[in-house]
């Protein structure tokens, strides 16, 4: 007797590679016109399926593991960040919760440095007045940025994605300032010359450019909060590639508006897809570079984390323990 193929759900379109794959090896239900799924046909598919794969776009909250059917076991996020999940009730249901690590770390370092240079360097700004046809001449004294080499980085996160990022920073001629709950092991911190400061607050009042690197966790929420943020230099900025969620976004916009903060570059956002009118200003303006959370959007990526996604789910349904658990100790 041939062993019943699991039926697994994927909320959103895959690269074709993964979604062929997927239908060679499971019972595949895919969404072809990629749009996204309302709670309503998010509690319909965790009814019926045996492993859901949804995205950042998919809220899986204990209202929606609450109405999951006996036969859903595995949640296998296409994704490195869980906090679309709640883990901990997936859990307590008996649901494995697996992620997508490693894959998109060099990527997302990359994003996040295009993002400090087009800030410093005024790069979006200078394009869209070639693209709008205003360019009236070379001036010596015009479109003028910041100098990126000889200034300090301070890392908020220095997991897989601010290592890589202090990595590219440190070859830009940047000095390295991390915060993190762990300070890294010596060698690392040796290698990348890198500074670390206990006190969040104190690394703040002392850097011209901020990155957030870390995973947005109850711990992390507005962990860049008003009274934080306050901390900044009038000629700082602030770049977030990780989740809109760890700033308090109003707070960052208030002190763009009036001044106290240079600029920003935002790859994430609180409300996302939702972007504030007023950031939307402050980016005509220039003071801020806005990107659509495109931070691990390359093709490679994205077929990576498919395949880490069928690897989860292969070893799961094999009866092993899947190599990406995420386990509440973890967030
Ligand atoms: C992904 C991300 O595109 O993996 C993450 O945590 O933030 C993104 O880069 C997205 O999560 C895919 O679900």
């Amino acid at each position: 007797m041939t062993k019943k193929r699991p039926l697994v759900v994927v909320t959103r379109k895959l690269p074709d590679l993964i979604e062929t794959r997927m239908r060679e090896l499971f019972d595949t239900r895919l969404n072809d016109d990629d749009r996204p799924m309302s709670q309503s046909d998010l509690a319909e598919a965790m009814r019926v399926a045996d492993v859901l794969v949804p995205t950042v776009t998919d809220r899986i909250d204990s209202g929606l593991i609450a109405q999951a059917g006996e036969q859903m076991k595995l949640i296998a996020n296409f994704g490195n960040g869980v906090d679309n999940v709640d883990v901990t009730s997936a859990l307590r249901r008996g649901i494995t919760v697996t992620n997508t690590p490693g894959v998109l770390t060099e990527d997302t370092a990359d994003m996040t440095m295009a993002l400090i240079m087009a800030v410093a360097r005024r790069i979006t700004e200078g394009a869209r007045v070639v693209t709008d046809g205003d360019w009236a001449g070379w001036s010596p004294t015009w479109m003028l940025g910041r100098r990126i080499t000889g200034k300090r980085l301070g890392i908020v996160g220095m997991g897989r994605i601010g290592t890589a990022l202090a990595r590219r920073a440190k070859a830009f001629g940047l000095s390295i300032h991390y915060h993190n709950r762990r300070r890294v092991d010596p060698a690392t911190e040796e290698q990348l010359e890198a500074t670390y400061w206990d006190s969040l607050d104190q690394m703040l009042a002392r850097m011209d450019i901020v990155s957030v690197n870390c995973p947005h966790t109850p711990a992390t929420y507005h962990l860049l909060s008003a009274r934080r943020l306050k901390y900044l230099r009038p000629t700082a900025i602030i770049v977030n590639t990780a989740r809109g969620e760890i700033i308090d976004e109003n707070a960052l916009t208030r002190m763009l508006e009036a001044g106290e903060i240079a600029g920003a570059g935002l790859d994430v956002f609180e409300h996302e897809p939702a972007v504030s009118p007023k950031l939307l200003k402050l980016a005509k303006a220039g003071r801020v570079t806005l990107l659509p959370h495109m931070g691990s959007a390359t093709v490679e990526g994205r077929i990576d984390m498919g395949e880490k996604v069928i690897v989860n789910i292969k070893t799961f349904m094999d009866g092993h323990r899947p190599p990406d658990r995420v386990l509440p100790s973890m967030l």
